[in-house]
């Protein structure tokens, strides 16, 4: 049976393998591979618990924020720490601003080039022949709309500047609150820019997603997958503990329920690293072995309930109540946008809630053995990180991605993971130009330099068909 091997997928963050076999223009089985291996866990062993929140933002320039919020809460998990008010408020801003980047830059830079014909140009040259369905002035609109939003995306990362000092990797967030107080200035700067970004999301970015669904409105149907989904709970509410914006929960085959966040493990049987049992991960191992005879990925297979789940904006718009319950494609596309404007009314409501002059961090001590889990959501999904400290040192950190969750190779019962399982079923017109697999793939925004670290020389064979 052909396979087409796309190694590495181009236009996603990190380096990615999918292997898709191909049967009467039809995927019939798909493998993904993470081809580097992640080893930010090792690196975090012996380390002072209040230096992870700065090093596990280093596991990715695109997600920064979501690990620093990840890893705060762990510590405040452990230490009981409430921050303040202004705090949550300031944290949720500045992930806000990273999670707006994220979404316009994924739209405009890694989504539009699948459907809408670019420019006869580099970089949108060489680059595929194959249905694109859009009239030439459409899509030259569209091009217009890509080049605004290269500003546009850069302006909604200088507001995480202004809390966060820095992006990526920035320096506001941190256990006990946020670093940079508000004042009259940095308020008003951030209105403007955020009013700027909401605009161009509201009169550019919304209609040109609503565009491309029209004319690929088969993109609803394909890529599917396994129709589970799950959300951590984004943006702490500040005044409500325990609440947030958008809430947690779960949907198993269209049923909604409760998160049990002592239902995830992870599986290892086709990861190259040493045999275990599904471990929950308090207990997660991270001892690599590349030479495994069976394995295919550096990527874990994370479960709930034993369960794959697909996570970010739509299972988060579907669990808000937000969006109809829907799975497939054009359905991740479309929420991911809708997700943006939400998220830009919102910020505008949170800088005005702002109180000058009123504390963003809660001091605290550090007491010699503790342990704690933060459990939030990244652009893409459901970020938890576990770790214990004994004699003020990390002695146990473990870091669950959400591109581990849709990037994941089989369980070990043999159940694909979400994109392998998305793509079963999905037509591919031309082997020689899968425009579909990336299609599909991409629709989930996956980040392998988040799910995985170091290459794999074995990404480098010859039959291998680069980018698509
Ligand atoms: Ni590298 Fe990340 C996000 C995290 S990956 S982008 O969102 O955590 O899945």
């Amino acid at each position: 049976m052909p396979v087409k091997i796309i190694s590495p997928i181009t236009r996603i963050n990190g380096f990615w393998r999918l292997d898709a076999k191909i049967e009467n223009h039809r995927i019939v089985d798909a493998f993904s591979g993470g081809i580097f291996f992640r080893g930010l866990e090792k690196i975090l062993l012996g380390r002072d618990p209040r230096d992870a929140v700065y090093l596990t933002e280093r596991i990715c320039g695109i997600c920064s924020t979501a690990h620093a919020l990840a890893s705060s809460h762990a510590m405040e998990d452990a230490l009981r720490i409430m921050p303040p008010r202004n705090g949550i408020i300031i944290r949720n801003l500045i992930f806000g601003a990273d999670l707006l980047q994220n979404h316009i830059r994924h739209f405009y830079f890694l989504t539009v080039p699948d459907y809408v014909k670019g420019p006869d140009r580099p970089p949108f040259t060489p680059g595929y022949n194959v249905d694109f369905r859009l009239s030439k002035d459409t899509s030259s609109q569209i091009y217009e709309n890509y080049m605004e939003s290269i500003h546009i995306s850069r302006a909604a990362h200088d507001m995480v500047t202004i809390f966060g000092a820095k992006i990526p990797h920035n320096h506001g967030i941190l256990p006990g609150g946020a670093s940079v107080p508000p004042d009259g200035d940095n308020v008003r700067m951030f209105l403007s820019i955020i009013k700027r970004v909401k605009d161009f999301i509201n009169s550019k970015m919304i209609r040109d997603a609503e565009l491309i669904a029209e004319a690929y409105s088969d993109y609803f149907e394909i890529g599917a997958g396994h129709r589970n989904l799950m959300s951590f709970g984004m943006f702490s509410h500040p005044d409500k503990s325990g609440e947030f914006y958008f809430r947690p929960g779960v949907m198993i085959g269209g049923r909604p329920e409760e998160l049990d966040r002592k239902a995830i493990s992870e599986h290892v049987k086709y990861s190259w690293y040493d045999d275990a049992p599904p471990l929950a991960p308090e207990e997660g191992l991270t001892e690599p072995d590349a030479k495994k005879p069976g394995a295919y990925s550096w990527v874990k297979a994370p479960r709930y309930k034993g369960l794959p789940m697909e996570m970010g904006p739509l299972a988060r718009l579907v669990i808000r109540g937000d969006y109809p319950e829907a799975y497939g494609t054009m359905h991740r596309i479309l929420a991911r946008v809708y997700e943006a404007k939400k998220v830009a009314e919102l910020m505008e409501e949170w800088v005005m809630e702002l109180e000058i002059g009123k504390p963003v961090f809660a001091p605290y001590e550090m007491p010699s053995d503790f342990e704690g889990a933060g459990m939030v959501e990244a652009m893409r999904g459901c970020l938890g990180h576990w770790f214990r400290a004994n004699g003020r040192r990390i002695s146990h950190y473990q870091i669950i991605t959400p591109s581990a969750w849709a990037c994941s190779p089989r369980d070990n019962n043999g159940i694909r993971g979400p994109i392998e399982e998305a793509l079963v079923g999905t037509p591919v017109e031309d082997f020689d130009q899968p425009v579909e697999v990336g299609r599909v793939a991409r629709s989930f925004d996956p980040c392998l330099a988040c799910a995985v670290h170091a290459i794999d020389a074995r990404g480098m064979q010859k039959d291998i068909y680069i980018g698509t």
